[in-house]
């Protein structure tokens, strides 16, 4: 059984589960086979975005394709309300697939390990706090070491 790291990031208000910590909080409880979320944390936008977002991350059990995870978190995000628009825009609801264990996944619609993980603070810090031991299966590195390096000066590579 896989275990798949799945980051979780809201920016707007839901009609009905209110502040976007309350979208993330809902959106952990609506995805399958959740074996342990982070604290959910408010953070700064990276990119054109306006407002505080909130993000998690859950690690989930998923016995089956990546694609079709990748649609499910699709179907998840319209589900909250995400209007597809602007990219990075400001939105309701962001699912992305963070690590499947070692897979390497190098497709134009999906990319795993996610490209940007190891650069973004908003997805290290709760991604060791729920599997610091996790290793990167390029860059050769614990989640908790890519925070390390992400803290100091020089950073690390793209992948
Ligand atoms: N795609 C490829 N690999 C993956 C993957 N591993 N997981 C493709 C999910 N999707 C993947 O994503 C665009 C396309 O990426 C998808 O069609 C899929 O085939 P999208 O969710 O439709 O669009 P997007 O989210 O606007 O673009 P993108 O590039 O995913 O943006 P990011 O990287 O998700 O950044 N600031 C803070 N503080 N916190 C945030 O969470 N998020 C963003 C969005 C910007 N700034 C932020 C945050
Ligand atoms: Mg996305």
């Amino acid at each position: 059984m896989a275990i798949v790291h799945v980051a979780i990031g809201s920016n707007r208000r839901h009609g009905r589960f209110g502040r976007p910590a309350g979208v993330v909080r809902a959106a952990i409880a609506a995805l399958p086979g959740v074996i342990a979320a982070s604290p959910i944390i408010a953070t700064a936008p990276l990119g054109p975005g306006t407002r505080r977002y909130a993000n998690a991350v859950a690690a989930i059990t998923w016995p089956g394709d990546l694609r079709d995870l990748l649609a499910l978190l699709q179907a998840m995000e319209a589900d909250f309300g995400r209007r597809r628009g602007q990219r990075w825009g400001d939105r309701v609801l962001d699912l992305d697939i963070l690590a499947a264990g070692q897979v390497v996944l190098r497709g134009r619609r999906l990319m795993v390990p996610h490209p940007e993980l190891a650069r973004r603070r908003f997805v290290l810090d709760p991604l060791v706090a729920v599997a610091p031991g996790w290793r990167h299966p390029l860059l050769h590195a614990t989640a908790r070491q890519l925070r390390a390096a992400l803290l100091r000066p020089k950073g690390l590579p793209r992948t």
